[in-house]
């Protein structure tokens, strides 16, 4: 592929907090880690992969990215989905594997840092699938609730559906051996879950969290057709990176 650096830079806001890091020394030791599994986080990562330092701690590997956006089709089995939101986008992983799927008429992916949001728009150019997603700049609280409080039908409830990959709270949280998801900063499992519950989605978690947790997010709430919450155990070589909770469109009783 040929790029045009300077073009691109400027098209997708690269900042100076982007980075491809070409060699060990001049990672910084934090993410040291990560960069040294790149290759199984980005298969294209020698074509200009960028990310913030921040970004390498929550972002997906590329497999799991891959089965989740495979799996997502599965548990939600409704073709009247056809808009699937990436709430917090990162340095796109997730959002690029559901454009690739070829699953969906539009994927949008919003990220609240905006040279995070460069990085995700650089990556899915390398991956091919720029233009065939919608970026929005913005906390996804915000963006729902105005949306919400709209008169545009720009988004439906209906026909879309959304994922989320929040913080966990830093690295840290594999020192729990079950996860609080009610204490998970900054944003609850709970939290997340009742800003999307009318559409159906599927929260991205550590892979101790609560299970008694995430069953109870539909404690009290009306679900069509009696489904249930689906969660999958995402695993490289053998272990457990993430789990995944799919949890089906929910009304509370009553309404
Ligand atoms: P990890 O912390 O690197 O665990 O995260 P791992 O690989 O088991 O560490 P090790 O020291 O045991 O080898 C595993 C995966 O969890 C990462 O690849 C990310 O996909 C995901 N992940 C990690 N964190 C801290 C976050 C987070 O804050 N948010 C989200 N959404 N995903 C995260």
């Amino acid at each position: 592929m040929t790029r045009n650096y300077d073009a691109e830079w400027e098209e997708f806001g690269l900042t100076d907090e982007c980075h491809h890091y070409t060699y060990l020394g001049e990672v910084p030791w934090d993410i040291q880690k990560y960069w040294q599994q790149r290759y199984d986080i980005w298969s294209l990562y020698d074509e200009g992969v960028y990310m913030t330092d921040d970004a390498w701690f929550g972002v997906t590997p590329e497999p799991v990215a891959n089965s989740v956006a495979t799996d997502f089709d599965k548990f939600i089995n409704d073709e009247s989905k056809t808009t699937i939101v990436d709430i917090f986008a990162g340095a796109g992983g997730n959002a690029i594997a559901f454009a690739l799927s070829g699953r969906w008429e539009k994927v949008i992916a919003i990220e609240k840092n905006a040279s995070t949001l460069a990085c995700a728009k650089n990556n899915a150019f390398i991956y091919g699938v720029y233009d065939k997603i919608t970026w929005v700049n913005d906390d996804c609280f915000d963006f729902m609730s105005r949306w919400r409080s709209s008169e545009s039908d720009a988004l439906d409830p209906n026909t879309t559906v959304v994922f989320a990959s929040p913080p966990w709270g830093g690295p840290q949280y594999r020192g729990d051996k079950v996860f609080n998801l009610d204490t998970m900063e900054p944003y609850s499992a709970k939290q997340i879950h009742e800003m999307v519950r009318d559409m159906g989605c599927a929260l991205f978690l550590p892979r101790t969290s609560d299970l008694r947790q995430i069953s109870s997010l539909l404690e009290g709430k009306e679900v069509e057709g009696d489904r249930k919450i689906e969660v999958v155990q995402y695993c490289i070589e053998g272990a457990s990176k993430a789990l995944t909770a799919y949890v089906p469109a929910s009304t509370r009783d009553g309404n």
